[in-house]
């Protein structure tokens, strides 16, 4: 799972993406690593791992990861291929989710490519390159399905039907996300596959990260977040990065405690639609990451794809009453674990044993 950090040039998404990837792993045996120079794992923040970690006196703890892409070289006119344009836009194409920062810090040494300091004006330029590429990949597919229309096919008008309507929603400056949003009762689950074989660009959920300093926000971006319904954060990206290259020592001298980056690595994980289960003993307590809704086997295939083939069951219990009972023989015998079949939709805190066949 892959979020891709965009944004204007110099509004600080290297900034971002360094404070992300420099922030010091508390939990020591998760070897960070930067798989290329804009690409880096981060660990994502979980008390209830550390809370089994310890209780269990695990030799190991691993946490769930997330991997954050510093994705540069959007300017205006990128659809047409302007700066690294259509580079750019591949691979945006390739993440789950987008950070989209936007600058609100004023110091006027740094260039603003558009002169003056306006985040909703700036949020518009880079949502209408989206929007745009995508109008781009509609009118390609609906001039495909006119084909096929005419060789008979004959699922193909209400296919078309599907993205005529989202090309309206395109040309009124709507994203594809909000469209889906607004229509989710509408939209049956055949239309929804037929929209999702489609890598949209704006179909992707967004985190609005205002880059400040604490600056007052503009009241039309304060407009725009209540009315379209925005996810989003402030942040300083520069001072994260400071506080991100501080030691513990350093963090404690200082009576820094946390930095706002994990709000935004836990946000970034909703967004996502992501829950966690946990396996834990005293070898290793691990945080494992699948999709919202998974059932039982697929928990398994997260841990070893033998175990999604040959699953038979899953012992189960929420972390915190594993914890409360003191450990699985009590929780067991109490009755308190309980015996779930291929069925079973997992719940975000589960702690789960697999039982698969040879
Ligand atoms: N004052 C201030 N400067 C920032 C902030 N974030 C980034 N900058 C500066 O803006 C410049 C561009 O930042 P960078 O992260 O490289 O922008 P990018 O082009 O979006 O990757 C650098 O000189 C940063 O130090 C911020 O929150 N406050
Ligand atoms: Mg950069």
């Amino acid at each position: 799972m892959s979020i891709g950090i965009i944004g204007l040039p110099n509004v600080g998404k290297s900034t971002l993406f360094k404070a992300l990837t420099k922030k010091e792993i508390d939990i020591s045996n998760y070897p960070f690593c930067t798989i290329e120079p804009n690409t880096g794992i981060v660990s994502v923040p979980d008390e209830r791992l550390k809370k089994l970690a310890d209780f269990f006196h695990s030799k190991k703890t691993i946490p769930a990861v997330i991997k954050f892409v510093d994705i540069a070289g959007l300017v205006k006119g990128a659809n047409k291929g302007e700066g690294l344009g259509n580079q750019f836009l591949s691979h945006i194409r390739e993440v789950d989710a987008i950070v989209h920062i936007v600058r609100v810090f004023e110091k006027s040494e740094i260039v603003h490519t558009e002169k003056t300091i306006d985040p909703l004006r700036d949020i518009k330029i880079i949502n209408t390159e989206l929007i745009l590429k995508d109008m781009e990949t509609i009118e390609k597919r609906i001039s495909d399905l006119n084909k096929e229309i005419k060789s008979n096919r004959k699922e193909a008008i209400a296919e078309k039907e599907i993205f005529e309507k989202i090309r309206e929603e395109l040309d009124d400056g709507k994203l594809i996300i909000q469209y889906l949003k607004e229509n989710a009762e509408k939209l049956d689950e055949k239309a929804l596959s037929i929209i999702n074989q489609i890598q949209f660009l704006t179909a992707k959920p967004i985190i609005y990260l205002l880059n400040s300093k604490g600056e007052e926000l503009p009241k039309d971006l304060l407009a725009e977040i209540e009315k379209q319904n925005f996810s989003y954060l402030t942040m300083d990206a520069k001072e994260n990065l400071e506080i991100s290259e501080l030691s513990q020592e350093e963090k404690k001298e200082l009576g820094i405690k946390e930095t706002n980056l994990n709000d935004l690595i836990k946000k970034s994980y909703q967004i996502l639609n992501l829950i966690t289960f946990f396996t834990t003993g005293e070898d290793e307590t691990r945080a494992w990451t699948i999709k919202k809704d998974s059932k039982a086997p697929q928990a398994g295939g997260a841990i070893h794809s033998d175990f999604e083939e040959k699953f038979i069951k899953a012992e189960v219990i929420q972390w915190d009453k594993l914890l409360e009972a003191n450990g699985f023989q009590n929780a067991l015998a109490k009755g308190l674990i309980r015996f779930e079949g291929k069925d079973y939709i997992v719940q975000d805190g589960d702690v789960i044993v697999i039982k698969h066949g040879q």
